[in-house]
């Protein structure tokens, strides 16, 4: 039976410039890893130059977590949406660039005024979605969306949420990606992994303590570790999976070994 990959995530050295990341990444003992369109690793056409350089060196292979910071795609003002669009497909151009084997990209979220617009979020959500996808095709990439917890106003938190969407959309090769940290804060990650196995084809692992998205090492917060893994053969999983914690990362990934091994 073959294993899921197993990566990491840049996200915990991203309060560091881009110049230490590449030193980090330089060091780096696995051969898939995220890499964040983000704040002072904002991806520009110089740094994937060196990206891949450092890729080809390594043997490893990409994946890109696309902007978040300020972006909902499903906001109800034009000027502002299409800003985020635009963002949102510089970023997919050097993802292709980067070979990327996945761009994730956050759900849209309700605003102060989405009670007075019932729905609208959600269909707006939906077009950009349509939209996004369109664009990603155009550059021969594959995308995912993560599931956004509920208490941070995100549309897509569960899996019905997900299964509503599949309908409404028939975007079958839209992928997601199952965040463990925010489905735990829903308690939805064993519903995720139950109800939407062919779905998931991109899994960031983080701890919490069930309150808020912490980004904790492996077993420093409340997860049942045990049961995850056991659900994960129970469904075969072969698909990725990145440690997204930022700290205790090293011991992270040793941890995540031995769950899969
Ligand atoms: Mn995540």
């Amino acid at each position: 039976m073959s294993k899921p990959r197993i990566g990491v995530s840049m996200l915990y050295c991203l309060s560091e410039p881009f110049s230490r990341m590449l030193k980090r990444l330089a060091k780096v003992d696995v051969k898939l890893v995220e890499v964040m369109d983000e704040g002072l690793h904002e991806l520009n056409k110089k740094r994937v130059a060196k990206l891949n350089e450092i890729a080809k060196a390594k043997g490893i292979r990409y994946t890109v977590h696309a902007p978040f910071a300020d972006i909902n795609i499903a906001s109800p003002s034009k000027p502002l949406l299409n800003a985020s669009i635009k963002r949102l497909e510089q970023s997919m151009v050097y993802a292709r660039d980067l070979d990327a084997q996945l761009w994730v990209f956050h759900p849209g979220a309700r605003t102060g005024i989405s009670s007075f617009y019932p729905n609208q979020d959600w269909k707006q959500n939906i077009q950009t979605i349509q939209d996004l996808h369109e664009k990603a095709e155009k550059h021969g990439l594959n995308t995912a969306i993560e599931n956004l917890p509920e208490k941070y106003g995100f549309l897509m938190k569960t899996p019905e949420d997900f299964q509503r969407f599949y309908k409404e959309t028939s975007l079958h090769d839209i992928g997601i990606v199952l965040d463990v940290g925010h489905a735990n804060l829903e308690n939805q990650t064993l519903n995720f992994l139950r109800k939407l196995p062919d779905k998931i084809v991109h899994i960031h692992l983080s701890d919490n303590m069930g309150e808020h998205d912490q980004h904790l090492g492996i077993g420093y917060g409340k997860i049942d570790w045990q049961q995850f893994a056991e659900t994960l053969k129970e469904i075969a999983y072969d698909k990725n999976i990145i440690i997204e914690a930022i700290e205790h990362v090293p011991e992270s990934l040793q941890k995540l070994r031995e769950m899969t091994a």
